[in-house]
């Protein structure tokens, strides 16, 4: 008898908790009322606003609506009261962007918000809240959300030095980073293996230093080469495309010129900006190359490499000049100038560099790092902007008005928040997709193992601070580095689930993150997934898959 009522009782708990009414959203709005009814939404649904502001949402709308169900809707200025989705600005007090209302009853759709910003995470939601089949006819839960962002930086960042992603593709990331409340998208443009980012002073910057003769095969250094010339590089003319398709769904894109280290393919187009222009370029012990090895060349293996930036006039002019191109495209009030693994043999071994460090005082090459990176501080900040880089750059005195991106580890961004610097967390045993999803992986990757389970958990304000000191914590980033994804659907398959994760960690209250209820709402995700088409790794959902 015991048995049977235990086994009436599990029963109804587990129906119970199936049945528990849930929207699926991810991230999970800050309040969510399930209500009674349903509003249908097909081609005679109306947008009603007088706004200009909600242009961009309801064109996003409306392309999705298109693509994946097949119908447009059509916008009114009149009161119109069944049958419309009705959008509307309310200042509150938010003081992060992004804060809406969505009401959905029987007969309407309302979306109030504070901002432009608001208004597309409603319709963000709003989608979510869409069949994941395609139908021309759809069914809208009634509902009411209050719903508001946790941290002002939400980003995400790719890797195109290592390979190079098609501006298709780059829309669509954009695209993965609206569709997760996030709203900064971090472009790391130059590496040792190219260089991304056409400048009209320095064509060789793209006719040399954009391509590569050949990729290693495998892990570095490689089990060989695959001898394919490999190139590519953003127009002027795209990357203003890009930076506009990204303004419109309300995402800052971040360029990052790297420097004083990772410079090999720069200096590959323009050898005078190492200290050494004679020299071959070094090619990594083990490393299969391909084509010739004399002279400088671009990396064709991962790593870190000694041929450095040389930090003299020539070089200072030249980055100033690339700078000012690179203004001129990206409006962002912050640029990324790298920092981070900048070897300091070659500075050592130059005549030049030692002689720099005692004339200006410099303790050593640490101080030449800082000296370096306070000196384009400056000059950027004389236009106006504010630089971001890698934790590397406190070594040997942080610049003035900098940034701080930890990723090796938190400390990097608790000593900055202590000495008053503003920082983005983005440390590599939390946020780093590169490293692989499941112990099962069985495709190429960095190595590491960085669950799911282990991203959803992650808290971006360190305990150790004062509440004063976390308000310096501007939010966090996941970083996707593509020396082992050389193809969009990797990245994707890299992706997710883990964005999901993170987009909840940025934008959700922390007092809603709810693990087991986060993977019931996943399967909703998986499908709207497989609605757009794109790759997800659905494995390594329990740690220790
Ligand atoms: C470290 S994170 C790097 C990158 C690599 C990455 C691989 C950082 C600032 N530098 O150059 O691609 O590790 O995980």
């Amino acid at each position: 008898m015991k048995k049977i009522l235990l086994a009436v009782f599990l029963f109804s708990v587990t129906t119970c908790f199936s049945q528990q009414p849930s929207l699926n959203i991810i991230p999970e709005p800050a309040k969510v009322e399930i209500k009674e009814g349903i509003f249908t939404l097909n081609s005679s649904t109306i947008f009603v606003t007088r706004l200009s502001q909600t242009n961009n949402s309801i064109n996003f709308f409306n392309d999705y609506l298109k693509k994946f169900y097949g119908f447009k809707l059509k916008t009114w200025s009149q009161t119109k009261t069944e049958g419309v989705i009705d959008l509307s600005l309310k200042k509150n007090n938010n003081l992060i962007p992004g804060a809406y209302k969505l009401n959905v009853s029987k007969n309407k759709i309302e979306i109030s918000a504070n901002d432009e910003e608001g208004i597309f995470y409603g319709i963000q939601t709003l989608i979510q809240l869409l069949p994941a089949e395609k139908s021309n006819s759809l069914n809208v839960r009634a509902c009411n959300i209050i719903d508001s962002p946790r941290f002002a930086y939400r980003g995400l960042h790719l890797d195109c030095g290592r390979h190079f992603f098609s501006v298709n593709f780059i829309k669509q990331y954009i695209d993965f980073i609206a569709m997760h409340k996030m709203n900064t998208f971090h472009w790391h443009l130059t590496e040792d293996q190219g260089w991304r980012i056409e400048i009209k002073r320095y064509p060789k910057l793209t006719q040399v230093g954009a391509c590569r003769n050949g990729t290693i095969v495998g892990h570095h250094p490689g089990a060989g080469n695959d001898n394919k010339k490999d190139c590519g590089y953003y127009t002027q003319q795209q990357i203003k495309d890009i930076v506009k398709y990204a303004a419109d769904r309300y995402i800052t894109i971040i360029p990052e010129i790297e420097m004083p280290g990772h410079a090999s393919a720069a200096i590959a187009a323009y050898p005078q900006l190492s200290c050494f222009p004679d020299s071959s370029t070094k090619i990594a012990r083990g490393v299969k190359w391909s084509g010739d090895s004399t002279g400088k060349q671009v990396q064709q293996s991962w790593g870190v490499y000694p041929d450095v930036f040389c930090p003299d006039d020539y070089t200072f002019k030249f980055l100033e000049n690339v700078l000012d191109e690179v203004m001129q495209l990206f409006p962002s009030k912050y640029i990324h100038i790298g920092g981070d693994e900048c070897p300091k043999t070659y500075w050592k071994e130059s005549a030049f560099c030692q002689q720099l460090i005692k004339d200006s005082g410099l303790q050593n090459e640490e101080g030449l790092q800082s000296y370096f990176i306070s000196k384009i501080e400056r000059y950027l900040n004389s236009k106006g902007r504010s630089i971001i880089g890698w934790d590397e750059i406190l070594e040997g005195g942080v610049a003035p008005n900098a940034t701080v991106m930890s990723w090796r580890g938190e400390q990097g961004g608790i000593d900055a928040a202590k000495q008053y610097h503003k920082v983005v967390m983005t440390p590599g045993a939390y946020v780093y997709f590169d490293h692989a999803q499941s112990k099962k992986e069985d495709s190429l990757t960095i190595g590491g193992y960085l669950p799911v389970e282990t991203v959803y958990n992650y808290e971006p304000l360190p305990a150790q601070l004062s509440g004063e000191e976390q308000s310096y914590i501007l939010g966090a980033q996941a970083n996707v580095w593509t020396e082992y994804m050389n193809n969009p659907a990797k990245v994707e398959y890299m992706l997710f689930p883990r964005l999901d994760a993170l987009s909840e960690v940025l934008w959700s209250p922390k007092e809603n993150r709810n693990w087991d209820n986060f993977k019931n709402r996943l399967q909703q995700q998986y499908k709207r997934y497989d609605l757009l088409n794109v790759r997800y790794n659905a494995q390594g959902i329990n740690k220790g898959e």
